[in-house]
Formats: structure tokens, sequence, C-alpha cells
């Protein structure tokens, strides 16, 4: 039985995937990723350009499972641990 906020967080990773995931394939590799996080940064008017370096970190705490690809459900992961849950 999900709660109403993991609904929430399913219902926004479909959305993220609709727009990010270009190839279709059901996962979002390194460049698709970085198209999410450059739009997650202008939403919240923040600097929307970063180095590599700093991509490679984030993109590593994305990728818990370190295949190179981010999946739903490490993305799920990702956005519950913001959350703090
Ligand atoms: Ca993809
Ligand atoms: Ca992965």
């Amino acid at each position: 039985m999900k709660n109403e906020l993991e609904q929430v967080i399913d219902q926004y990773i479909l959305d993220i995937w609709k727009c990010f995931d270009d190839d279709n394939n059901g996962t979002l590799d390194k460049s698709e990723t970085k198209d999410f996080i450059k739009k997650m940064l202008e939403e919240v008017n923040e600097d929307p350009d970063f180095s590599d370096a700093e991509f490679e970190k984030c993109f590593r705490e994305f990728d818990e499972d370190s295949n190179g690809t981010i999946s739903r459900t490490e993305m799920k992961n990702f956005i519950m641990r913001i959350c703090g849950l």
C-alpha cells in the first residue's frame, strides 16, 4: 500500500521520464540526466551551469548501482532522500 506522497513522487517521475528519456529506453543516461538537472536548476532559479566534476559527483549520487544510467527506482530513492524520507 503506497502512501500519498509516494504516489505523487511516482507521478512526478513518470513526468520526468516523459520529458527527459529521449530515447525511451526506460532509463536516463548521462546526457539525459544532465538535461534534467539543468532544468531543475533553472526552475529553482539557480545558475544552470555546472562543471563536469560537479555533474559526475551528482550523477554518482543518483546512480546507486553504478551502471551508468538512472533507473526510475534510483530517481525515486534520490527524491525520497531529498525529502528526508
Ligand atoms: Ca534514455
Ligand atoms: Ca543505475
